[in-house]
């Protein structure tokens, strides 16, 4: 028995083959400042008997606006070990453990969170690097939140948010391994997601939702959303 090879693991029998596979890769390990202490693989640090003893780790949700302020939402794949079926945000996933991708202050992590953003963005909705340009991406601020998905799985993270608004539509293809339905929408339209019978959202998707995305989206455009929103140093503990 190989414990760092998942697809030998009881933990991950009966998910999808692609999703175990993806439960090798090296997510970064934090202490509660969003300072790396070490790594572990992605299936460790999303069990829940980890999580309740304190394991944290990195993660980025981007949220991607069209030229005229639609959000990009989609719903991720009945595949998904975690949170199958549900509405979220553009894409959301774990900076690696590889240099490109971690920091140690925020300038960098910032940096590197940016990078893991435009590569899931291509795995997941199959989006050309070229249309959502790291410098194109602002960082507003971090959250860190705790989320069971079932009993066994969840989520312990400080989550970067990054917003893009596309200069031009941007033009995807759902990799059906990860998403199963993508939509544009407006704040009216995704409000009215939420009272839709049988829709149902991801956990820090409705964190967000709740506490700073309308008031960010109404403001996207604003000459000091810039001075006003981007850069927070302070995490959020939600
Ligand atoms: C993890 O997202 C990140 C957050 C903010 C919950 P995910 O489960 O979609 O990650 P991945 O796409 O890598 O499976
Ligand atoms: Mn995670």
């Amino acid at each position: 028995h190989n414990a760092s090879n998942s697809s030998q693991d009881a933990d991950l029998e009966g998910y999808d083959e692609e999703q175990i596979r993806l439960m090798d890769e090296v997510c970064i390990v934090l202490d509660e400042d969003d300072n790396p202490i070490g790594s572990a693989s992605k299936k460790t640090c999303h069990l829940m008997e980890n999580i309740n003893l304190g394991l944290l780790h990195r993660a980025f949700s981007i949220f991607v606006f069209s030229p005229s302020n639609k959000l990009l939402l989609q719903r991720r794949a009945p595949s998904k070990i975690t949170f199958p079926n549900m509405w979220t945000n553009t894409c959301c996933s774990h900076p690696l453990g590889i240099p490109s991708e971690t920091g140690a202050n925020l300038e960098a992590s910032v940096a590197g969170v940016k990078r893991a953003a435009q590569r899931k963005l291509a795995q997941e909705l199959g989006i050309d690097a070229k249309q959502v340009p790291t410098e194109q991406m602002r960082f507003l601020t971090r959250i860190q939140y705790k989320a069971p998905s079932d009993g066994k799985w969840g989520e312990h993270e400080i989550d970067y948010i990054l917003v893009l608004k596309a200069k031009e539509e941007v033009r995807y293809q759902g990799n059906e391994n990860e998403v199963c339905d993508v939509k544009y929408v407006a704040p009216e339209e995704l409000k009215a997601m939420f009272k839709e019978e049988g829709l149902t959202f991801t956990p820090w998707f409705r964190l967000i939702c709740d506490t700073l995305l309308f008031e960010w989206w109404e403001h996207l455009d604003d000459k000091d959303f810039e001075e006003k929103y981007v850069g927070e140093t302070q995490i959020r503990r939600m």
